[in-house]
């Protein structure tokens, strides 16, 4: 005789389904209960959705759209700023660029021209004439042993005030921008035989 046949077994199975058709139907009922919240929900989400993507079309300008406007939500926010600092960027390497680009102009002041002499050759300065555009710095570049000015004016009429060196002692230099055209003399107060000229076109 097999357990099957026993009628206790019977009654276990009995239980048994009982139990699983309870649980089922247990289960039936609460999703009958939650089950309309859950479609509820979804369409909600569904309508939210569309609602998103209604102002994401929109560009959020739409009543109610400010909610989703936010950063990375904008098609055109983040692009924009990318293209301001592109252009920053731009303007500040063009600004670095411009830097080497202004002309500078060196005149020498030449070992020895603190004896007169060098006026004979021209070679008091190097060179004693200049020409150049405005705008040019022109750096006078002492060489020799003593000390030197370039100073604007002539021996016989002095200073005219537009530009005077100073002392440039021996190894040192100095320099002067050009924004205006003309021809501008210039001597050494204390060697009055050097004299040179720079002419801005
Ligand atoms: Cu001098």
């Amino acid at each position: 005789m097999s357990e099957m046949q026993d009628p206790h077994n019977y009654r276990k199975v009995g239980y048994s389904m009982i139990l699983v058709a309870a649980s089922l139907a247990a289960i039936g009922l609460v999703q009958v209960g939650i089950g309309p919240d859950v479609l509820f929900a979804d369409d909600m989400q569904r309508d939210k959705t569309a609602f998103f993507e209604m102002c994401k079309a929109g560009n959020y300008m739409q009543e109610g759209c400010d909610m989703f406007d936010k950063n990375g939500n904008t098609l055109y926010e983040i692009p924009r700023m990318t293209l301001e600092e592109t252009q920053d960027t731009m303007v500040a390497e063009e600004t670095v660029m411009e830097t080497p680009q202004v002309s500078a102009e060196i005149v020498s002041i030449p070992e020895g021209s603190g004896a007169p002499g060098c006026e004979e050759t021209n070679e008091c300065y190097i060179p004693s004439t200049l020409n150049v555009s405005t705008g040019t710095t022109v750096v006078w570049e002492n060489n020799d042993s003593a000390a030197h000015l370039a100073t604007s004016g002539t021996p016989d009429g002095g200073p005219d005030g537009i530009f005077d060196s100073g002392m440039i002692m021996a190894g040192a230099t100095y320099e002067y921008e050009f924004s205006d055209k003309g021809e501008f003399v210039y001597y050494c107060l204390v060697h009055p035989w050097m004299i040179g000229t720079v002419t801005v076109e």
